[in-house]
């Protein structure tokens, strides 16, 4: 391993096939739920090569007839950047096959080693095709939900850097969302409560989230329109979590309180 190689590569220097060959595998170690090493210390690409990782893994998805239904950010918070020790602003995409009903049961079998973390989801009204000002956000969106997601790397011992996380989806395995409500105007300091059978697992503040969460909204339109995605209507931005993310067991009732917003909750299953 020679993390001083990491940042060296340039696209040029790393073929197509590499990155359609590193997708294979962290889409493979996602669908049969197997650990792998990080990547870049064998493989040292770049953040903008690990983007085109995450794109290739995901088209693999949309091929199996997996359908894109929004984006998540990651370490959005500095309780997130702390514990995984990554501190740059990520997302990564999300598709159908990743929605898990709320108030359902959620199947440990299938995950490697899942932790979940409390979120906003937001639901967008309009196309999102340009960067938005924090002004602007609240004009694109139809609402916000509590939300969790349920994050799931691919890498041994959930251990990684900021390229061979954002390769891996950002840790996508899951999301569980609960009732959108219409008004946005107070979301950046509401109470956050996570509970594991109504002991609280996570406390925090929506003000965690980049000061207002309506701020993911506009890092999202950012990076969208950077690489030229179109948000359509009816997509879900997952602001990322308040708090840092608890790992879960089978025999669980999971749930998280939103000041104002309400509750989502799940349950575990082996
Ligand atoms: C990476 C994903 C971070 C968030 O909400 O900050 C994230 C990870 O922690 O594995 O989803
Ligand atoms: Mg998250």
């Amino acid at each position: 391993m020679n993390p001083g190689t990491w940042h060296l590569t340039d696209v040029a220097s790393m073929p197509g096939t590499d990155i359609a060959a590193l997708a294979q595998l962290l889409d493979s170690a996602a669908r049969e739920r197997g650990e792998i090493d990080p990547l870049t210390p064998q493989h040292g690409f770049n953040l903008e090569q690990a983007y085109a990782i995450q794109h290739a893994s995901i088209a693999l998805r949309h091929a199996r007839g997996e359908k894109p239904v929004g984006v998540k950010l990651g370490f959005t918070s500095r309780a997130k950047m702390i514990q995984m020790g990554v501190d740059s602003l990520i997302w990564g995409l999300l598709t159908d096959a990743m929605l898990y009903e709320e108030g359902g049961v959620v199947s440990l079998s299938d995950f490697i080693h899942p932790r979940v973390e409390p979120e906003l989801c937001f639901l967008t009204s309009r196309a999102i095709d340009r960067p938005l000002t924090l002004l602007e956000a609240a004009g694109y969106l139809a609402g916000v939900a509590p939300a969790m997601e349920i994050i799931d790397s691919r890498y041994r011992n959930f251990k990684f850097g900021l390229e061979d996380v954002v390769a891996d989806n950002c840790s996508s395995a899951g999301v569980v969302v609960g009732e959108f409500c219409a008004d946005l105007s107070r979301l950046n300091n509401l109470g956050v409560t996570m509970r594991f059978n109504g002991r609280p697992v996570a406390l925090g503040s929506t003000g965690a989230i980049l000061g207002n969460p309506l701020r993911s909204v506009v890092q999202a339109s950012q990076l969208a329109s950077d690489c030229g995605m179109v948000l359509p209507a009816g997509s879900l931005i997952m602001a990322g979590a308040a708090t840092a993310a608890e790992a879960f067991k089978p025999g669980l009732h999971v749930s998280v309180d939103i000041g104002g917003l309400g509750r989502a909750e799940f349950l575990t299953g082996g």
